[in-house]
């Protein structure tokens, strides 16, 4: 094996040979391969001007989980068959702070996709200036279909084994895609009972028991505030902007709330099967309408004659001709080929809602046409942030009102901005990547280097 120092002789042949080391470690990961390159793209050269975190060896630390927890999850459906689900805790760095990250119910959740997101997560939550490591979870259970009678057993089955891996100042998980309020509830009753305790274990929690006002709608406003802040600087605005959503779940909901509150016309959301295009722009009524419908799981087609729109069976929504796109669905959901699109039809910025929605050729292409492109780890940050607040929150066993929290929502979100600004300025712009990367890598490597070598 090369030393750090043979193999430091430039940043190139550095990268080349650490991202050739992590593929041969964690095959058949692609998702965190490409979640890793994209950070190491910027980390590497910044190592080589601070050589303290080259010879610590930070970077090849950070890409290694602490631990991963792999389970069998066993339950009974309505017609009383035994079904099995693989479950997943990735504890990934806790240098800062409590392993912190949702968990995911979906049938692609596998290690790789969960290993990116956790690795996402230590720099988005170091982004947010508060107190949390990173981490993620899930479990390849489909919840489409399912009763909610199916959906409380899985969740209780899947609590039961979770609970011996968290606790409030050791791994507070939260939702992501195909966990929401409801799910949270059914875990946080089922810990609270094994555990006889009552604490801030999972955040999104209910009103009634430690939830945070605000937090429902956190990564969706968060991410317009973001927005709002990039388009600030360029002294561009939202008022009838034509901006297209993908995804109509948690984020893209109120991501959609906040554009239509800025004077933006939103004119499609998407979900797995399709898009809506509505010309006119979304309003609150027919967003309630699309609230409905994924509250209980119902495709989008459902609604579309009640909101009188077109809809596109099987399509993406990157052909839409407008001037801002919100990827809020899942990951890689722009590709090469979309950007191309994007770009085509006069879209002038992307801001990522969603995981890694954009590939590493996408963000690529779209540098390099000019568009104002901001990365996840940033731009949606605002639903952690305000998750770490319900831990605040509860341990001081009292709760602040929706106006505190959104004001502190939008001070984080311009914080992030401003890191942003600082570590990514590029002439008269701002490398939003690179700018976040380095941002929310210092933190961490910084503690880590406090604490010697472990
Ligand atoms: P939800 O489950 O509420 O909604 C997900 C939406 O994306 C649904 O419309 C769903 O379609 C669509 N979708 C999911 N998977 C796919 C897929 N493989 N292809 C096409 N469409 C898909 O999840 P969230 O809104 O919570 O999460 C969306 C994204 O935002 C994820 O990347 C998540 O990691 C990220 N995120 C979430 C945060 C949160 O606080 N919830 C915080 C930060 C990021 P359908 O309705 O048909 O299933
Ligand atoms: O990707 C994310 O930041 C989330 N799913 C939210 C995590 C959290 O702990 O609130």
């Amino acid at each position: 094996m090369l030393h750090c120092h043979e193999i430091a002789k430039s940043p190139d042949s550095y990268f080349t040979h650490f991202m050739e080391g992590l593929k041969k470690r964690n095959i058949g990961e692609p998702e965190f391969h490409q979640a890793v390159e994209e950070v190491a793209k910027n980390i590497v050269p910044f190592i080589f001007e601070n050589k303290d975190y080259m010879e610590a060896q930070i970077l090849e630390r950070l890409t290694e989980p602490d631990r991963i927890v792999s389970f069998r999850v066993c339950w009974e459906d309505d017609q009383g068959n035994i079904r099995t689900n693989r479950g997943f805790r990735v504890q990934f760095n806790n240098a800062i702070g409590p392993y912190k990250g949702g968990l995911r119910f979906h049938p692609s959740v596998n290690r790789g996709i969960l290993k990116f997101l956790g690795f996402e997560q230590i720099f988005k939550n170091s982004l947010t200036s508060l107190p949390i490591g990173g981490g993620k979870g899930g479990a390849n259970f489909n919840p489409k279909g399912k009763s909610d009678r199916e959906i409380m057993r899985f969740c209780q089955a899947f609590m039961t084994e979770l609970s011996h891996h968290i606790g409030e100042n050791i791994d507070v998980p939260a939702g992501d895609i195909g966990v929401g309020a409801r799910e949270i509830s059914y875990m946080f009753g089922k810990y609270k009972q094994l555990k006889k305790e009552f604490t801030g274990v999972l955040t999104g929690k209910g009103l009634e028991f430690g939830g945070s006002l605000g937090r429902a709608e956190a990564t969706g406003h968060g991410l317009i505030y973001f927005a709002k802040n990039t388009l600030d600087k360029l002294s561009e605005g939202f008022k009838e902007k034509r901006c297209v959503i993908s995804g109509s779940g948690n984020v893209a909901q109120f991501a959609a709330d906040k554009l239509m509150e800025f004077g933006a016309k939103v004119i499609a959301m998407s979900d797995s099967q399709g898009f809506i295009l509505d010309e006119e722009g979304f309003n609150h009524e027919k967003l309630e309408l699309v609230k409905q419908a994924k509250l209980t799981r119902k495709p989008l087609s459902d609604i579309v004659e009640k909101i009188g729109a077109k809809y596109f069976n099987g399509q993406k929504p990157w052909g839409v001709p407008c001037d801002y796109a919100f990827p809020c669905a899942t990951q890689n959901e722009i590709l090469q080929k979309d950007a191309v699109c994007l770009v085509d039809n006069g879209c002038k910025g992307v801001f990522e809602g969603a995981n890694m929605p954009c590939n590493l050729e996408a963000i690529h292409y779209l540098l390099s046409h000019d568009v104002l492109f901001t990365p996840s780890k940033a731009a949606n940050a605002g639903g952690v942030a305000i998750s770490a607040l319900e831990m605040s929150q509860n341990s001081m066993r009292l709760s602040w009102t929706a106006e505190e929290v959104d004001i502190k929502l939008q001070e984080i979100m311009s914080k992030i901005h401003a890191q942003c600004e600082k570590y990514g300025a590029d002439g008269n712009k701002v490398d939003y990547v690179k700018g976040a990367n380095i941002a929310g890598f210092i933190k961490v490597a910084n503690a880590m280097l406090a604490y010697g070598v472990n």
